[in-house]
């Protein structure tokens, strides 16, 4: 049975919709950023290009590093965006776009984000970089997918239960990461960290500009949290949706985060774009 055209939606040349890629041009191994300027920030270490394209906010490259055949996309930001990447990722080397039918043998991509953070311990200070072993999920995605098998359910309902977690928002959901993959990318330079994924920046994440949020203590109960030695690290907005759609569709997934604010001291790094270099590089020489 083939896909309708409504359900696998496809442009005039081929690509597909929103990333505006075809099969052949992309690598299994792919970094995922949410700024659209980073991705040029990777790809200028590649050895050669031999795609630039960009629709939306999906800017892609894809190059060889070192004899390895990498892409570099632009998500975004948000899990909203990741639903849409990934699932197009995914459908450019597992579906058969011509005859819009799910191929016999898939392939499995591995998927590194080099994203931002915010730290909520004031033990992780800015400037150090954060490998999620697990993601909290704050943005409800994966409660639109029926296979639930691989979802950490009793992390998510203590976390429930221990922080009072308002049930007007989505229920939260927690999932883990490539562990291959995370153990490969991690050394001394590292923290391995639980990842808490937001669905915005300023309410979501507990910032008042002008705003009144219900519960202005709501980062220091998610920092009290304590699960079986799970103790929730950082905030930022994408890779609980990585992490989730990459376990539903048999991907290897690994999420680095530069800390750029320290949410409990108040700090901001002031040398963000050295840094965000260093982890690049050190990303590139790992993976
Ligand atoms: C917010 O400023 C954005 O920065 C972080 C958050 O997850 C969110 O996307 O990641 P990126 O720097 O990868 O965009």
């Amino acid at each position: 049975m083939s896909l309708e055209a409504s359900e696998l939606i496809l442009n005039k040349d081929g690509s597909i919709y929103h990333l505006g890629l075809l099969p052949e041009e992309i690598a299994n191994t792919v970094i995922t950023v949410g700024d659209p300027a980073r991705v040029q920030k990777i790809s200028v270490h590649f050895d050669s290009i031999e795609v630039k394209k960009q629709k939306r906010e999906f800017c892609t490259h894809t190059g060889i590093y070192k004899g390895k055949r990498i892409t570099v996309m632009s998500t975004g930001m948000g899990t909203d965006n990741i639903d849409i990447a990934l699932t197009e990722l995914d459908a450019l080397v597992n579906i058969d776009l011509k005859a819009k039918k799910i191929k016999d043998k898939l392939t499995s991509l591995d998927i590194i984000r080099i994203g931002t953070t915010g730290s909520i311990r004031k033990e992780i200070p800015v400037g150090s970089y954060i490998i999620s072993e697990l993601a909290l999920g704050f943005d409800g995605l994966m409660h639109y997918y029926k296979d639930d098998s691989f979802l950490k359910k009793d992390i998510a309902n203590a976390f429930v239960e221990q922080t009072n977690w308002s049930v007007k928002k989505a229920l939260p959901y927690v999932v883990e990461g490539g562990k291959d993959l995370i153990q490969r990318l991690s050394s001394d330079a590292t923290i391995k960290g639980f990842t808490a994924t937001n669905v915005g920046f300023y309410g979501p994440q507990g910032r008042i500009l002008r705003a009144e949020v219900p519960d202005p203590k709501m980062n220091d109960r998610i920092a009290a949290f304590e699960y079986n030695g799970h103790s929730v690290t950082n905030l930022e907005m994408e890779t609980s949706g990585i992490y989730g759609i990459s376990r539903l569709l048999g991907h290897n997934a690994a999420s680095m985060n530069l800390v750029l604010a320290n949410r409990a001291t108040g700090e901001f790094l002031e040398n963000a774009s050295e840094m965000m270099d260093e982890l690049i590089i050190y990303t590139l020489n790992k993976i």
